[in-house]
């Protein structure tokens, strides 16, 4: 038996830092990466769907990923899905339902368990009173025992009612902790006989979100789960740190972005991020850069977090007004040796003819 545990997909999510345009378009990639998932599920013969939390981003649900999530579940009445409402949802999507269909399973305050055959799927929506609901955890070792919950695990007294204080699941005869809330996959041992795993979010989102994301595929055979994480997300976000240390000209150090970002692929979300010292004399425009590498990469933005390296022994005894500058600026007691390289490095553009905006 197969099943498919996903969470933190976050439908709808405005991805507020993307144009309006493009914004729309991963939108709708997210919409229909789901819809992929759901087709692999039909594809692969998995029985059930095991959605973690945060299914969508707020409770506004856009009619259009409302119909999509109902028309997905309606669609399939050979598989049951397990939705578990996170943090982020309010099960807004249910509530014009007209008749939810008998395989979208839901959770509640206490525990609630469905026999799937070859496992129980046992869960609960977590609403702050963590100590009576895991006491309350009463599962049969003799059955292959999935337990959904969506919070941040801990290994210690519950702070907030989104904890979930992993000592109180242990020995508890949990096979497979199917968790939500944490946007990245991980997964380890819970005990001696189960593991807790964060399938993370189905698409990055933002460049907190980076690299592989997707969900896992649960495998259950003569009463042994495996579990494998499946890379499925439309597109990836990436942040690329680069070393700009000694490069003198924007050509220079565009060249050196493209040479770092060899490996990533053009349909990514980018983050440059430039470090090491440059130069007070070397531009280093931001903005054309993201320009320059605009059609290269789905999405670019880059970050300046180089520090500015001043010689000033070149300019001891330059007679040009260039030199005087710097002269009068090292001069200045009041100024830290950063804020002297910036205001040197604004001044010496405005003397080369450039338009300074402060
Ligand atoms: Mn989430």
């Amino acid at each position: 038996m197969k099943i498919i545990h996903c969470a933190d997909l976050h439908l709808d999510s405005p991805m507020r830092f993307l144009s309006p345009d493009k914004a729309r378009e991963r939108r709708a990639e997210l919409l229909n990466t789901f819809s992929r998932m759901i087709d692999f599920a039909e594809a692969e013969g998995v029985s059930a769907v095991i959605i973690a939390g945060d299914l969508f981003d707020t409770k506004n649900v856009s009619a259009n990923a409302k119909k999509l999530v109902q028309g997905a579940v309606a669609g399939h009445p050979g598989i049951n899905f397990y939705y578990l409402r996170g943090n982020h949802d309010a099960g807004g999507f249910l509530s014009d339902w007209d008749g939810p269909p008998p395989n979208l399973r839901l959770f509640g305050d206490g525990w609630t368990s469905y026999d799937e055959g070859g496992a129980v799927i046992t869960g609960a929506e977590m609403s702050g009173g963590q100590q009576r609901l895991f006491d309350s955890l009463a599962l049969d070792p003799g059955r292959v025992n999935i337990v959904a919950l969506h919070g941040q695990a801990v290994e210690a007294a519950p702070k907030t009612p989104e904890d979930i204080d992993l000592r109180r699941l242990r020995d508890r005869g949990i096979d497979y902790l199917a968790l939500g809330h944490v946007h990245s996959y991980r997964e380890d041992r819970l005990d001696g006989r189960g593991r807790w795993c964060y399938p993370g979010c189905l698409e990055g989102r933002g460049f907190d979100e980076c690299g592989d994301r997707g969900f896992v595929l649960l495998n259950i055979e003569n009463g042994l789960i495996e579990s494998e994480f499946i890379p499925f997300a439309r597109r990836r976000a990436e942040v690329l740190t680069v070393d700009v240390t000694g490069l003198g000209s924007p050509s220079e150090i565009e060249a050196e972005v493209r040479r770092a970002a060899g490996g990533v692929s053009g349909d990514s979300l980018v983050k440059l991020v430039l470090t090491g010292e440059t130069d007070v004399e070397c531009e280093n425009d931001l903005a054309q850069l993201e320009k320059d590498l605009e059609g290269s990469f789905y999405f670019v933005k880059a970050a300046d977090e180089t520090r500015l390296k001043i010689d000033y022994g070149r300019f001891e005894r330059d007679a040009s007004l260039k030199g005087e500058f710097v002269r009068t600026v090292k001069a200045r007691e009041d100024l830290s040796a950063e804020d002297k390289a910036a205001v040197i490095r604004c001044g010496m553009r405005a003397l080369a003819g450039e338009e300074v905006g402060l």
